[in-house]
């Protein structure tokens, strides 16, 4: 596209985007100005990946119902136009009176032995799930990774997993090797991620499909890595329990052992890098699978109480997806701005805490 499409697509986005009454949440259409746009829609980031504003909010300008609207297309976007990045991600992280230049604190897991199991009788949570996003120096994200690129994020990924070694120990299953049946069955069992998110999508995230994706778990697929999904790498530990320390070890232990092969992408101000704003950071996702009955029969109740503790809920099935026969996924929210361990710990805290409301209620 020339310079002029690109101008004339990011006029277009943003009328079609600032026009719309109905739909006025998205951090994208809250910070985005005529102003900012007359600034930044004809300069781009560096040759070759060369990324247009335009390029990183196409999704919001499409999706007028996003929640945030943006992701950087490569590691300079968030510095090329800043001041749209900025205020969205000081915003979503809960960081506005943050005055500082350095809004992420340096990795700092803690002390894991910290973290408990949240339901030894097993009466509430189903699974417990950390997740946390990297990608690797020196590459675009999704919106302008080339197939080339795909294929060499792949590779380095696989070279890099083996050396795991005990529980970490697995294999890679390149994506294009998975029949359609099997990945369903996969995706099901939360061990494979599915294709089709519709920000994602209009963001470019499925382009050259299926090429460079797939996963690398070990046979009890409680260590797993999916690569190309949404970042380069989503680094996940699992367990078919409440047991959230046994699942932060396996974790921390699998990371540091990429980290000898891997160099991630890490910024002074926003720490980890990822596409997408809301990850940045630790890039850390703590979550549940869990049935709280009674709770869930006051939905007004359960969301003002989840808010309270800046949880996030999320579908049975993920992100956008609905929550079926109960079983929420209930995360920390906010990623940007605290320690690994203090995330982790305050989503201990708060399904605790959810836990207990839930019995008073028996
Ligand atoms: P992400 O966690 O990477 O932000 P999603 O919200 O799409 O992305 O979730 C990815 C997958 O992880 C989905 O299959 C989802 O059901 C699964 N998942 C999330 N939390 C848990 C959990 N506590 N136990 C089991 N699976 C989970
Ligand atoms: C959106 O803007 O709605 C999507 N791009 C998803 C943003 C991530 N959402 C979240 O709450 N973590």
């Amino acid at each position: 596209k020339s310079p002029e499409e690109y101008q004339a697509l990011t006029l277009a986005g943003y009328k079609s985007l600032t026009d719309d009454e109905e739909h006025v949440s998205s951090l994208l259409r809250k910070y985005l100005t005529p102003e900012l746009v007359e600034e930044y829609m004809l300069i781009t980031t560096s040759a070759p990946v060369d990324a247009y504003l335009y390029d990183c909010a196409v999704s919001g300008f499409e999706h007028h119902d996003s929640s945030v609207g943006i992701y950087a297309a490569d590691p300079e976007s968030y510095d090329v136009f800043s001041k749209i990045f900025d205020p969205i991600i000081k915003d979503y992280h809960a960081q506005q009176d943050n005055e500082s230049d350095v809004l992420q604190k340096d990795t700092d897991w803690g002390n894991v032995d910290e973290i408990e199991n949240l339901d030894p009788e097993r009466k509430y949570i189903i699974s417990a799930r950390i997740r946390i996003a990297r990608n690797i120096e020196g590459f675009p994200f999704f919106p302008k990774l080339t197939e080339k690129q795909f294929i060499e994020v792949e590779e380095k990924v696989r070279a890099a997993t083996e050396t795991m070694d005990g529980e970490h120990i697995g294999s890679y299953l390149t994506l294009g090797d998975i029949d359609a049946e099997t990945q369903q069955e996969m995706v099901k069992r939360h061990i494979m991620f599915h294709r089709g998110d519709a920000y994602l999508t209009t963001a470019g995230c499925y382009r050259f499909w299926p090429t460079g994706r797939g996963v690398y778990h070990n046979p009890a697929a409680t260590f797993l890595i999916w690569v190309n999904e949404e970042d380069h790498l989503r680094i996940i530990s699992m367990a078919p329990c409440g047991d959230l320390g046994d699942v932060y070890n396996r974790l921390v232990n699998g990371l540091q052992e990429l980290e000898k092969t891997l160099t991630f992408a890490r910024s002074p101000r926003y720490g980890f890098l990822s596409a997408c704003p809301s990850n940045l950071g630790t890039t850390l996702r703590a979550s549940v699978h869990i049935r709280l009955p009674l709770l869930s029969k006051d939905n007004e109740r359960l969301v003002a109480l989840a808010d309270e503790l800046q949880l996030q809920i999320r579908g049975t099935g993920g992100e956008h997806t609905a929550i079926e026969d109960g079983v929420m996924d209930i995360s920390n929210r906010r990623r940007l701005g605290f320690t690994e361990f203090e995330l982790v710990k305050s989503l201990q805290d708060g399904i605790v805490a959810l836990i207990n409301a839930e019995e008073e209620l028996e």
